[in-house]
């Protein structure tokens, strides 16, 4: 059986900069491995590796790259193990490129991000995956966090907070039960202990353009994973990361990713239930179904014949 949680790093010179989240684990007593897989350099070795973790029993990994950085996005689409971006800070960009990179996965193979060096919440955050199901762990970390109290232990069950993104809801709720996660609701704010009481193993947190620091407010009140999601009406305005990044450990989505936000919840509830599992590797293998079957049609029919269906078809973006 390997460790709980994995580290993978792009480049071993990524390794200084993240030691923080190292001394968390070591400080939780969470076995971790750490692993220097390169996703450009190795990426058969990357690959192989990402697709072993969940026999491994492995519930979490957390890649750190930086610039280009596409480790995490990488070894998301080889699991459904939840992986945590953690994107490390550049010389050029001051790492707003990893970061970038990391967070805007495309609908289906979700990252949770941090924000750039944001070592030690990445830590947390794997560490409170990885305590799900062990009740010590999950009071040591408690305590150390100063969080009031116990908690019961989680059941199957995910929350979503913040009643007003009707849409995005329905949508997460709508895909969640297709992944055979029956038990989603909604809760206010203001509702944690009842979320906790409900037993809830991880909790969507809707961030609207006034509302971007409110995953952070209840990532810094509870140990159940939180998912920040924000979601925008046109361009996202520059600061967006930096105010969901604020408050306590929590895996931010792209920008209008409810479903990513949906898939990274159920990938939490997988690690407890297999048919979950299996239920997200169906999901994962329709869509490159659908890639293929496109692709197919675009060497069929030719360029100008695809491009001609796709502007009759291409549905209107949304708002
Ligand atoms: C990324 O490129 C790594 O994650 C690292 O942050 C960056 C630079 O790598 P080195 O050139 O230092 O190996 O893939």
């Amino acid at each position: 059986m390997s460790a709980p949680v994995e580290v993978r790093v792009g480049s071993d010179s990524d390794l200084p900069k993240i030691e923080p989240a190292f001394r968390v684990l070591e400080s939780l007593g969470v076995a971790f491995e750490a692993r220097v897989l390169s996703a450009h350099r190795t990426p058969e070795r990357m690959a192989a590796r990402a697709r072993e973790l969940e026999r491994a029993g492995v519930r979490v990994s957390i890649a750190a790259a930086g610039g280009s950085a596409h480790l995490p996005g990488m070894t998301a689409s080889e699991t459904q193990v939840p992986v945590i971006g953690l994107p490390v800070e550049t010389a050029a960009f001051r790492g707003v490129d990893s970061l970038l990179s990391i967070v805007q996965m495309p609908e289906g193979v979700p990252v949770g991000s941090v924000g750039v060096g944001q070592a030690e919440p990445a830590a947390w955050l794997a560490a409170q995956i990885a305590a799900l199901d062990d009740a010590a762990l999950r009071a040591k970390i408690r305590a150390a966090r100063k969080l009031p109290g116990t908690a019961p232990a989680p059941g199957n069950f995910v929350a979503l907070v913040g009643a007003w993104a009707d849409r995005a809801g329905k949508e997460a709720i709508d895909l969640l039960s297709e992944l055979g996660v029956r038990d989603a609701a909604v809760f206010e704010a203001g509702g944690l202990a009842e979320l906790e009481k409900a037993g809830a193993r991880a909790v969507v947190v809707w961030a609207g353009p006034d509302s971007l620091d409110l995953p952070g407010q209840v990532a810094s009140r509870t140990d159940l994973p939180v998912i920040g999601a924000p979601l925008l009406n046109g361009a996202a305005p520059g600061d967006v990361y930096v105010r969901l990044f604020t408050g306590g450990p929590l895996a931010g989505m792209g920008v209008n990713r409810p479903r990513n936000a949906a898939l990274f919840a159920a990938q939490i509830v997988g690690t407890a239930v297999p048919e979950v599992r299996e239920r997200l590797r169906a999901y994962r293998e329709r869509l490159a179904d659908e890639v293929v079957r496109k692709d197919r049609r675009l060497c069929d029919a030719g360029l100008r014949d695809y491009l001609k269906g796709l502007t009759s078809t291409t549905p209107p973006t949304r708002p």
